[in-house]
């Protein structure tokens, strides 16, 4: 029986106010969608097969190199952070796991984590790495590089604290292990471009040699920060390179943020998919850099462009499932409130990215009809989804309008009695 954060019976109540407005909605556009010979039915159940993970990092206030401003009732460790992701999937019904980053969120106990999130009805996601820090009780510092430093014993230390990743992901049910390095230089000649990457490689070489059969290894890519010359995995190209050395468990993710301003990512995606690279996504949005902001607030088209590659990948191989997981920073929202909107956000491009005219479209492509070619995604990119992803959650159990269930539950002004702010709380942020 699954632990219910916020109390059904509050759950059901905010439904039963708003469920007439929803059929309404629903059975309105579900006549629209008949005329163009599109199932409303068949669209929301697939809406209920959608899931895309929280990050662990992402449930608190984030910040940014000046400052951070935490909100009241942060979690202070990663059994409330379980609480606040239980949250999320209570009222969204598309979060069912957590991916966790160590040693943030080390756990004094593994088996106890997952008994808890067992309970609460979460699963984890792929565990992250983080050796773009250093710990106070590590030996050998990354200042210079991790997985590429010059330093053999740094390099050993960042292996071993990966190996460790996989260790404490296998007893929490976890099947993947995401590598992430800042690793890079500031300065034309700090390193030698070539010696970095292959320091990277034989690093990740002995990562991978610990991966059990059943997991995969996502390789993170991001073109700058904290290295601002150059960074050793910049881009989709080293980072599928790297994947290719290292065999068939090795895997590209794709960070939306990731990317210099106005680069074409679905057809990283399109290309990635295409030679069984594409391991998964960390969605987030952007307008200048790695701004880390909430998916689809800035370009929800490009969310949209995005997923409809994805469709595209899943028709021609039933089999393709990359995983897919937030990576954001709230600076001035409620964590909880972004976070679902956002997994809204996300499972809306994918909606969208199913109603496409997949034959129509073909057909404009071959045509050389490149108007009507866009005008068939644009179509769908503006066909309002929203009765669709409410009715999906409610039939799941979740909340028609999850923002208004949080805010008329008072979650978070009773966890701001139960979890008085930690000293030193604020600060600079990272994400
Ligand atoms: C780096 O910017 C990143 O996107 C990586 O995924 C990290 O693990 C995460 O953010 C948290 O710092
Ligand atoms: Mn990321």
């Amino acid at each position: 029986m699954t632990q219910f954060i916020i109390d059904p019976a509050q759950v059901e109540q905010h439904n039963a106010n708003q469920r007439g407005a929803l059929q309404a909605d629903y059975d309105a556009l579900g006549d629209m969608l008949s005329r163009r010979g599109v199932d409303i039915e068949a669209l929301t159940a697939k809406a209920q097969t959608f899931a895309v993970a929280v990050p662990s990092w992402g449930v608190g206030t984030g910040g940014t190199r000046f400052a951070r401003f935490p909100g009241v009732g942060e979690p202070r460790d990663v059994t409330e952070k379980l609480e606040d992701c239980a949250v999320i999937h209570q009222l969204t019904r598309a979060t069912p796991t957590v991916s966790l980053h160590f040693p943030w969120d080390k756990p004094a106990d593994p088996r106890a984590l997952r008994q808890q999130a067992d309970a609460l009805g979460l699963g984890f996601d792929a565990v992250n790495s983080n050796t773009f820090q250093d710990q106070a009780s590590q030996a050998h510092t990354y200042k210079f590089g991790s997985l590429t430093a010059t330093s053999q014993a740094a390099r050993e230390q960042a292996v071993a604290h990966n190996i460790d990743c996989i260790e404490l992901g296998k007893v929490l049910g976890s099947k993947g292990l995401t590598v992430w390095v800042g690793d890079g230089a500031n300065f034309p000649g700090q390193s030698n471009l070539r010696g970095a990457l292959e320091r990277y490689i034989d690093s990740a070489k002995g990562i991978y040699a610990a991966l059990p059969a059943d997991w995969l290894m996502y390789i993170e890519h991001k073109l700058f920060e904290p290295a601002f010359y150059c960074s050793v995995i910049a881009d989709w190209g080293t980072s599928f390179a790297v994947a290719q050395q290292l065999g068939d468990k090795a895997k590209c993710l794709v960070d939306l943020g990731h990317h210099a301003p106005n680069t074409n990512i679905e057809m990283i995606v399109a290309r990635l998919a295409q030679f069984g690279k594409l391991g998964g996504f960390h969605f987030n949005d952007s307008k200048y850099g790695d701004d880390d902001l909430d998916s689809g607030s800035i370009d929800p088209f490009q969310l949209f462009l995005v997923f409809n590659e994805l469709a595209d990948a899943a028709l021609r191989n039933p089999a393709f499932s990359p995983a897919y997981m937030l990576d954001q920073s709230h600076n001035v929202t409620d964590p909880i409130e972004s976070l679902m909107s956002s997994a809204v956000e996300v499972q809306r491009a994918f909606v969208q990215a199913a109603l496409v005219d997949r034959t129509a479209l073909a057909g404009f492509q071959e045509g050389n009809d490149a108007l009507q070619a866009a005008q068939t995604l644009k179509r769908a990119f503006r066909t309002d989804v929203s009765p669709i992803l409410a009715m999906a959650r409610l039939r799941a159990g979740g909340a028609i309008d999850p923002v208004a269930a949080y805010r008329a539950s008072g979650y978070r002004d009773a966890v701001a009695v139960k979890r008085p702010p930690k000293a030193g709380a604020s600060g600079s942020g990272i994400v």
